[in-house]
Order: C-alpha cells, then structure tokens, then sequence
C-alpha cells in the first residue's frame, strides 16, 4: 500500500542551504510587494487607477459628441480629432478598431477617458510600450502628458477575435 501515515515528527526545520534559499525567496518576495506601491507612485507610465462605472452605449454617445464638436479631418476613412489642450479625450475600443484618431499638443496635459463598447481590448501604445486593460463598462481615465512628438501607433494586445491583428489606431503628437 502506498499511502501512509507520516511519523509524528516528520517535519524537519530548513537547515543549511535550503535555509539560505528560502530566506532570498521571501526576501525577494517582499522586494517585489514593496515595488506595487512604489511603482505606482513612482512610475510614470502607471495610472493612478482613476476608473468610472459607464455603460458602453452612454460611452459610445460621450465618444460621439466629443468626435463632433472636435474633428479637424481624416485619416483612412477614420475621424482625426484635435481637442483643446486641458480637456476630456476620449477613446472607444470595439471590434476591431480605435476610434477616433487622437491629435494631441506636446507638453500639453489631458484627460484620456478609454473604454470599450464590447469586449475586452489591451491599449498598448507604440513604440512607447504603454499598457492599459480596456473593460466594457468602465471608463478608465489616464492622465496624459505627451512629452514627444511624433505619430504614435496603439494597437490591441488583447487577443479579441479574427480582426484583431487588424486592430491598430493612432495617436498624433503636434510641437
Ligand atoms: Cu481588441
């Protein structure tokens, strides 16, 4: 039979190298809990976790009315919109697209509302390596400060069905 009982005193206390490695473990362990706040605080690519509960059709009608008051033209077919310096932004993510093509002033602060209207998508911006969840139902706001110009590529990194690769949008940085 191959199931036993252990003796009463089975458990030996770690000794000797087993002592060592466990101990850099939980060091390491902990170095790593410290750095979730600190890199929070610290780090400037992170949100600061600022989200809002929406419905994606009143994000969608937000998205809409910010694309109207705010467009200056085009690019492939999709709006490029170029709003006030200090103001609310928005992005939509769905299936398979980022909408609208962001125009957007160097040194210039936004507020950057991204949400999607159906599934799961990943804002990942190029070649900066910038990554945010986009979850239907919440709008998570990001405190944006381009600090160089240039044209800047987001793309889904969320795996989110047979277009996705197809999945690119932009954002343009004017001096
Ligand atoms: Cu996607």
């Amino acid at each position: 039979m191959s199931h036993q009982i252990p003796a009463d005193d089975w458990f030996k206390a770690p000794s000797g190298g087993e002592r060592l490695w466990i101990g850099l473990a939980l060091a390491w362990c902990l170095i790593l809990t410290l750095m979730m706040p600190y890199w929070h605080f610290k780090g400037k690519q992170n949100s600061t976790g600022e989200a809002y509960r929406v419905a994606p059709a009143d994000f969608a009608e937000r998205v809409n009315r910010f694309v109207a008051a705010n467009t200056v033209g085009e690019d492939k077919g999709v709006a490029v919109v170029a709003p006030p310096p200090g103001t609310d932004v928005y992005l939509q993510a769905q299936m398979w697209r980022w909408y609208p093509v962001l125009k957007l002033k160097r040194n210039q602060t936004y507020r950057v509302h991204i949400s999607s209207l159906d599934l799961n998508h990943g804002f990942s911006l190029q070649p900066l390596n910038m990554n945010f969840q986009v979850i239907p139902g919440y709008d998570h706001v990001l405190t944006l400060t381009p600090t160089s110009s240039g044209d800047f590529s987001i793309i889904c990194n969320e795996f989110c069905g047979i277009g996705h690769h197809l999945m690119a949008g932009k954002i343009i940085v004017e001096d």
